[in-house]
């Protein structure tokens, strides 16, 4: 068994954010639906397209362990199967623009009227407020969220992290609130409605931020590269690769970095292990110099700290210097490559990495679940063609027959 056996899902959602959501659930065994446009479906299918007339990866890496049926639902026959569908279904998940469901004919009021059990769950850019009606992409959440003012270096412009935590981070977070809902229907037998706003979604991940800026107004932060040679402003600055968490961290350079752009290692330099990481780096002589055996001395020259670190990484790879550091509890990680992860064999073996075989494009390579339950077991399937499951669904699951499906393809409906 599966832990959401049982759960059916109507996936109204497009492009990233929702079908993360809706893929996570669809991994622990709901039974996800995908409705989409007869003819077009998501958008993601066409987008980015490597292999002419076949679904994208952008649209089979997030919509894995679905079914698809095409219905028109601004059609007054659709509209209707719809209803139904929504009569079946425990959940219904959407990120459409703004009111697009209501222009539908698919108000909360309604939808509650039609399944007063179903949870209605959905992805807006913004929450209620200034910007309510705005459509969003992934790097707009970032900047209106606090991710792309507190990202880059003090001395370059705001930066976007190549980590999508507008979209699949919006995404998890629906994905916690649409199973929260439904553990709590379990005592009283109702839905709700659940939205999560990507601008939100990312203050959320960006929460040590809005701590910094609040500590600002009491000094500076020590931890920041700022500090203390540069200036503060009146907002939390860009901190470059500073760790953040109080303790001396940043990224450098290991051998081959001249040809090979992802020759970098983070390194932690805490004081616990700092004696260790000195000795290793050839700097006995700091163990005893005031000038650098302890914290608060060696603050103002982090800079130079580092470089020291860096002439000793530079002679190794960053795979050696991970082999160094490790034993000395010098907490570090190599800058690890999109195709490095691809082939890191333990990531296969979790099935955090995995291989999918797909009718029209071959196999290829997805990330799989990264969330392990010991009792609830994940098999990634391949995503479905547009329309694959219309027959199965209108017949099995509204129990309509060949007339009734015949009659709603000639109409255009699916
Ligand atoms: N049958 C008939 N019509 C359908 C349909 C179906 N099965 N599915 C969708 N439609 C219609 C919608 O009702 C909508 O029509 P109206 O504009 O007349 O109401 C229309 O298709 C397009 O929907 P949209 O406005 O959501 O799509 P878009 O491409 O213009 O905008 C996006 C995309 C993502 C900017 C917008 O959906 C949005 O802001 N979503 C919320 C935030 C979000 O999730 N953003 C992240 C996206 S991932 O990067």
């Amino acid at each position: 068994m599966k832990a959401l056996d049982g759960v059916r899902i109507l996936d109204m959602t497009h492009v990233q954010s929702g079908p993360t959501c809706t893929q996570l659930l669809a991994w622990f065994g709901a039974d996800v639906i995908k409705v989409e446009r007869p003819g077009k479906g998501d958008a993601t299918r066409s987008q980015l397209r490597d292999i002419p007339d076949v679904d994208s990866l952008y649209f089979t890496m997030l919509n894995h362990n679905k079914r698809s049926v095409t219905l028109n639902t601004k059609h007054d026959d659709g509209k209707a199967i719809f209803t139904r569908l929504l009569e079946t279904c425990d959940v219904i998940a959407e990120n459409f623009a703004p009111g697009a469901l209501d222009r539908m004919g698919f108000s909360w009021e309604r939808i509650q009227e039609i399944n007063p059990r179903i949870i209605y769950a959905s992805v807006k850019g913004f929450g209620p407020g200034p910007y309510e009606d705005c459509k969003v992409y992934e790097n707009v959440a970032q900047c209106t969220g606090g991710g792309a003012s507190t990202t880059g270096f003090p001395d370059g412009p705001p930066v976007v992290a190549g980590a999508q935590i507008g979209d699949s981070g919006t995404g998890l977070h629906l994905a916690l609130g649409i199973v929260t809902a439904l553990f709590q229907r379990e005592q009283t037998g109702r839905g709700q409605r659940v939205v999560c706003a990507m601008q939100d979604g990312v203050l959320n991940l960006c929460r040590v931020k809005l701590r910094d800026q609040q500590r600002l107004s009491h000094g500076p932060l020590k931890e920041y590269p700022q500090y203390p040679n540069g200036t503060f402003g009146k907002a939390t600055p860009r901190a470059g690769n500073a760790s953040g968490g109080g303790q001396p961290g940043w990224i450098v350079k290991c051998k081959g970095w001249e040809t090979d752009p992802d020759a970098y290692i983070y390194i932690i330099a805490q004081a616990a292990a700092f004696d260790g990481l000195a000795r290793m780096i050839g700097h006995e002589d700091w163990l005893e110099d005031p000038e650098w055996n302890t914290p608060a001395a060696r603050l103002p020259k982090i800079d130079q700290m580092f470089s020291e670190i860096e002439r000793w990484t530079r002679t190794k790879t960053k795979f050696e210097v991970m082999e160094k550091l490790n034993p000395l509890n010098v907490p570090c990680g190599p800058v690890l490559s999109i195709k490095e992860l691809s082939q890191e064999p333990s990531l296969r073996q979790t099935g955090t990495v995995v291989e999918v075989d797909h009718p029209e494009r071959g196999s290829y390579l997805s990330v799989g679940n990264p969330i392990k339950l010991s009792d609830s077991p994940v098999e990634v399937k391949r995503s479905p063609l547009l329309g694959e499951h219309t027959d199965e669904i209108l017949r099995d699951v509204l129990g309509m027959d060949e007339a009734a499906i015949a009659s709603a393809k000639a109409d255009g409906v699916v």
